[in-house]
């Protein structure tokens, strides 16, 4: 009665799903979406005509042309696609509307169910000095730093000399690096401080600035949570995104190599605390940084599904997009937490090269063959013949392998990545098989900063 389907003769959750994405993330959607007897809608731009996720929806409506801003994320055109497809509920995958305030409010204003948290919610984690002042109340370990926004030079040097240097400037409406500046020493400060507002001013049209004691060489792991509409909040464990370059993820495992049982429960409890104390409804991640003494500092709250979800899904053996959707529709949760019973890692394979500073390589695919066999999974909107557009991001699929340990998880991620063929346009397939024989991943002695001094094996030894 409360998983959603249909065929034991319940009503299904929602009755239709507008899903305003595309690519993989929409599939994934729509495969889920069936399986609880919910019907679809897709929503594409004319790039996207010939898309796999327009072809697999019941449904679909074009919202416009190529650039994202006046198809993707274009409100007015994708609240229209809903009014005429009579949707009851909308899903944003990742990216574009996810976490748009403005949007999650209008679906809530017109009684559409957006699946995620409250505007509200959206709207306290998407800013970091409220995201970070929401922690401390909460019991949160968080980085030392500035009480909050720093007016001026003056008491921003002041401050970080309290701290103690190296400190890191941040932008309060930022995230994902931007607006972001290090400081060494009170030489520096004035210059950074500057180019700290200046960036975030143009990013974002918001130059608030916060302090933070700079965490050298800090690993990225993340818990995933699920919060439902009652205040009940579950963690599902943890995974380590720390193979990142310039803020971009490139290969998320769990559990952590660095993870002990001792730390997975105070940082899931952490967590836990995090979501409970805003009554958090649906999935998202705490995002934490862990130094080599393994504290853990609260880094960001997503609040969306992200791209590297299947890695939990795996360990933990749990759909997290019917979880999603049955929160979204009022099922209450366990509250149970889960610990990984497997190993699984992902590698993001991007239409860039990584031979080349990992340049975009749009294109057309001229040839695919996607690996198989047991423990792979492949998420992919891609087929022969598919053009990857620039207008979007690079992602052409995801390589998810799972196996009991992390050994044999990486053995059978090379032997995937072997198999898999992409041919007419640059791929990171070389940059993950050069990485997968790579003595310190393999150790898993990695952290945020390998990548910098990673480099690319000669061509012709990995591919
Ligand atoms: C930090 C940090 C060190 N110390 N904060 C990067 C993006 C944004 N989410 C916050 N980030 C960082 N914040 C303190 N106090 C280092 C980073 C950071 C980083 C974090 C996670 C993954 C990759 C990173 C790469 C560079 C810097």
């Amino acid at each position: 009665m409360t998983n959603g389907e249909s065929k034991s003769g319940s009503k299904p959750l929602f009755n239709k799903i507008l899903i305003a994405n595309r690519g993989e993330i929409a599939l994934r959607i729509i495969r889920t979406c069936r399986e609880m007897g919910i019907k679809t809608v897709s929503v594409y731009s004319t790039a996207d005509k010939d898309s796999l996720h327009v072809r697999f929806a019941d449904e679909s409506v074009c919202i416009g042309p190529p650039p994202a801003s006046e198809s993707y994320l274009n409100i007015p055109r994708i609240m229209a696609a809903i009014e005429i497809t009579n949707a009851d509920a909308v899903h944003p995958g990742y990216g574009f509307l996810a976490e748009n305030v403005e949007f999650a409010r209008i679906c809530e204003k017109y009684g559409v169910k957006f699946i995620g948290p409250t505007a509200k919610q959206i709207a306290k984690m998407g800013d970091k000095i409220s995201a970070k002042n929401t922690m401390i109340k909460a019991g949160v370990p968080v980085v030392p730093g500035s009480d909050g926004l720093v007016r001026n030079v003056k008491t921003g040097k002041k401050i970080a000399a309290e701290i103690g240097y190296p400190v890191i400037l941040k932008a309060t409406a930022g995230g994902g690096g931007k607006g972001m500046r290090i400081v060494h020493k009170e030489a520096d400060f004035e210059a950074a401080w500057h180019s700290a507002r200046q960036e975030a001013k143009a990013a974002f049209g918001n130059d608030g600035i916060y302090i933070e004691k700079f965490i050298e060489e800090p690993r990225h792991i993340e818990i995933q949570i699920i919060g439902d509409q009652y205040g009940t909040v579950s963690h599902l464990s943890e995974r380590d995104c720390s193979i990142q370059r310039r803020h971009q993820k490139l290969v998320e495992e769990a559990p952590s190599p660095f993870m002990t049982r001792s730390l997975r429960k105070k940082m899931g409890a952490a967590a836990k605390a995090a979501a409970a104390s805003i009554k958090y409804e649906g999935v998202g991640t705490i995002e934490f940084l862990v130094d080599k003494h393994r504290n853990f500092y609260f880094m960001e709250m997503n609040t969306r599904i992200q791209v590297e979800h299947p890695v939990t899904e795996e360990v933990i053996d749990y759909d997290l997009i019917k979880e999603q959707i049955k929160v979204a529709a009022g099922v209450p949760i366990s509250g149970a937490d889960y610990t990984p019973k497997m190993h699984a890692i992902e590698c993001r394979i991007n239409a860039e090269d990584p031979y080349n500073d990992f340049r975009p390589s749009p294109g057309k695919i001229t040839f695919l063959h996607l690996p198989k066999g047991h423990g792979i999974r492949v998420d992919t909107a891609a087929y022969t013949g598919f053009t990857i557009s620039p207008y979007y991001d690079s992602m052409i699929a995801k390589l998810i392998c799972r196996a009991r340990t992390r050994e044999e998880c990486i053995q059978k991620l090379s032997r995937a990545l072997d198999e898999f063929y992409i041919e007419g346009i640059k791929t990171t397939i070389p940059f993950h098989k050069a990485l997968m024989k790579d003595e310190r991943f393999i150790k898993g002695d990695f952290n945020t900063k390998f990548l910098e001094n990673f480099q690319m094996p000669p061509k012709g030894t990995v591919e």
